[in-house]
């Protein structure tokens, strides 16, 4: 993530933050060049306690218990919930289906988050767009709306970009690569060019393929962890956190571990 521009948070910015523009926009599914699948490799995070009988991989979590017995994973994430820590998973068996539809409110809060301001939500600001938007409202596109058009933080950065550019962005903030030629072209000059450039974020969101879509549902699992977690907010943080959250469940385990500094 390029862009780090640390400010206050303030009680203007809530205020800002407040809209009544809602504008429904439909994209269709797109499935652009997704990265080879199921190259994860489980890795020791480097922390490893002293190895014991009932420990053998030393991260003090007994053997009986471990959900990766043989590979330091203090932290124990499972995001495909199967029992197989994601530090030594290889199968995903999450829905990868993609789309918007497929999303909790909560996960488009954090993506939306993550892809316009490259950082995980504030706590104040995640949970009055949960409540909004769970109640109906508002809706996840009155916070795109919101940040792109009244937000300094991203009109000073990502704002600013070309189309062109601000794909590549968007691509790197959402899913952790740069765009294959064919959907930086896409959504530069071919079908996607209709979509309005304030709206590429929720159509990224919504056309995700599989591996983007493991990215994307990665990025607002660690994203949630850290808005979950944090003892003091820092858009630092919140942006060092997901930066290196890719398709890999292993890419989560690592994160979260950031985060909990254990
Ligand atoms: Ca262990
Ligand atoms: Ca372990
Ligand atoms: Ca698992």
């Amino acid at each position: 993530m390029k862009w780090q521009v640390i400010k206050a948070v303030s009680a203007a910015w809530l205020s800002l933050l407040i809209s009544t523009s809602s504008v429904a926009a439909q994209w269709g599914q797109k499935d652009w060049g997704d990265l080879l699948w199921g190259e994860t490799v489980a890795q020791s995070d480097g922390n490893a306690g002293a190895a014991s009988a009932g420990d053998v991989d030393g991260d003090s979590i007994a053997d009986e218990v471990d959900n990766c017995p043989a590979v330091v994973n203090a932290i124990q994430s499972d995001v495909d919930a199967d029992g197989v820590g994601d530090a030594c998973d290889t199968v995903d068996d999450r829905n990868l289906s993609g789309g918007l539809a497929a999303l909790t409110d909560g996960q488009e809060i954090q993506l939306v988050y993550v892809g316009l301001l490259g950082r995980a939500a504030d706590r104040p600001g995640f949970n009055y767009w949960l409540d909004e938007i769970s109640s109906g409202k508002f809706s996840i596109e009155d916070l795109r709306h919101n940040i792109v058009n009244y937000q300094s933080e991203y009109l000073e950065t990502l704002g600013l970009l070309s189309r062109y550019d601000l794909i590549a962005e968007l691509y790197d903030n959402l899913f952790t690569r740069v765009p294959d030629a064919a959907g930086h072209d896409y959504w530069a000059t071919g079908g996607g060019a209709s979509v309005q450039i304030d709206r590429l974020v929720l159509a990224l969101l919504n056309g995700a393929g599989v591996s983007d879509t493991a990215a994307l549902l990665n990025k607002a699992e660690v994203a949630t962890y850290y808005t979950d977690s944090y003892s003091f907010y820092l858009k630092s943080d919140a942006s060092q956190v997901i930066e290196s959250v890719d398709s890999s469940m292993a890419s989560v385990e690592v994160a979260k571990k950031a985060v909990c500094e254990c």
